[in-house]
């Protein structure tokens, strides 16, 4: 049965800290699902969220978190495919309306009405946490929940982004921000994909699992790099630059350089956030390149399922550290200090 208290991360004032209490459990609404969350990843959203970050009010107080798996507890009356037990995702995209120009197109990440897990609704840095049945993600029980959890926002995200860039099988995409939770699955779907991938950050550590156990060929650490643009460049066999880059740093630097080293008719994914950022590229060369910008936003439901169903087969593996719920604020400050590789998962049992 449903306890009626559960513990919690709770950001009560923008710019934190968080504050690990009991709060009430809610009940689900007739289209939504009360999943008991074992699992959340931790991502670099969730510090936006708290920092106050970007031109979207959060609300307040706030429960964080939208890489939460879990098992369904609970559910309204008016949810069919979905049963109690099933294991089930929450993702960034809490719940959208279905009914809208662009949700009626499956871009339900532009629907002006999305509910965002962790952000306008309380996220999965809870025990239990709410979602709409349309659009809570469906697991496999064969799927491990732990490992699973950060491809429910990062895995899709980075999908996504590698689909819109229309790179194609042996063709090169360099990943911006590599060792972080978004950039280490983006080399593994890269990988699975059949791109080959040239990883861009800092540190040995970084370096280490980009090329050894994420498959990057190369690696080009920014804080160490004379010229960054020409190490790109010079990272591909034919010195031309990548087909595609995919930005997934916080920080606006790489957003001004990308467009400069990638390849003539190449694109540059924007999926990164940095507080208060600007794209600037140079005119002369984005047009004669002919080079195409866009920005990639989280993923649909057939996108989240697509990302999932690698996951479950086995062939998207990103190196996780597990630690306690009660533990988060130790994640966030080890992040803005940009020293997680990888992503953290929170244990919220602990
Ligand atoms: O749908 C979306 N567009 C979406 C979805 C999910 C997350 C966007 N995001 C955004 C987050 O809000 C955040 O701004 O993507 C960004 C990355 O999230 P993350 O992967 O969770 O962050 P991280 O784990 O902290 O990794 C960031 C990495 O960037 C590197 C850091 O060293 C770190 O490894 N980095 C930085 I900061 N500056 C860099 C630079 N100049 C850089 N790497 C290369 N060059
Ligand atoms: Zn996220």
């Amino acid at each position: 049965s449903v306890p009626k208290k559960q513990w919690a991360q709770v950001v009560e004032k923008t710019g934190g800290p968080v504050v690990y209490k009991e709060i009430d459990v809610q009940e689900p609404g007739p289209d939504e699902v009360l999943v008991n969350i074992k699992y959340s990843g931790v991502c670099h959203t969730d510090l936006h969220a708290v920092n106050g970050d970007w031109p979207l009010p959060t609300k307040l107080p706030l429960v964080g978190g939208h890489e939460g798996a879990g098992v369904v507890v609970a559910k309204g009356n008016l949810v069919e495919d979905i049963e109690i037990g099933d294991h089930a995702g929450v993702k960034w995209i809490n719940g959208s309306c279905l009914q809208c120009d662009f949700c009626q197109q499956s871009d339900e990440p532009l629907c002006g009405k999305a509910l965002l897990s962790g952000y306008t609704v309380d996220g999965s840095f809870q025990q239990y946490c709410i979602a709409k049945a349309a659009h809570v993600a469906r697991l496999h029980k064969d799927i491990p929940l732990d490992a699973v959890a950060p491809v429910l926002c990062a895995g899709i995200t980075v999908y996504k982004g590698l689909k819109e860039s229309g790179a194609r099988p042996g063709q090169s995409v360099a990943i911006v921000g590599a060792g972080g939770g978004l950039g280490s699955l983006a080399q593994q779907y890269a990988k699975a994909m059949g791109l080959k991938t040239i990883a861009i950050d800092t540190g040995d550590e970084k370096k280490k699992m980009c090329t050894e156990q994420l498959g990057s060929y190369a690696f080009v650490d920014f804080a160490k790099s004379q010229n960054v643009v020409k190490d790109v460049q010079a990272a591909t066999e034919d010195g031309l630059g990548p087909h595609a880059v995919i930005l997934v740093a916080v920080n606006e630097k790489p957003f001004q350089q990308a467009a400069e080293y990638v390849r003539p008719r190449g694109t540059v994914i924007c999926i990164g956030l940095p507080a208060g950022a600007y794209l600037k590229a140079p005119v002369f060369e984005s047009v004669i390149k002919m080079i195409t910008i866009r920005g990639s936003y989280v993923g649909n439901r057939k996108d989240s399922a697509e990302a999932l169903e690698f996951f479950r087969r086995g062939v998207i593996k990103a190196p996780f550290k597990v630690v306690g719920l009660s533990e988060l604020q130790k994640v966030y400050d080890a992040m803005h200090q940009g020293q997680i590789a990888g992503r953290y998962v929170v244990d919220t049992s602990k």
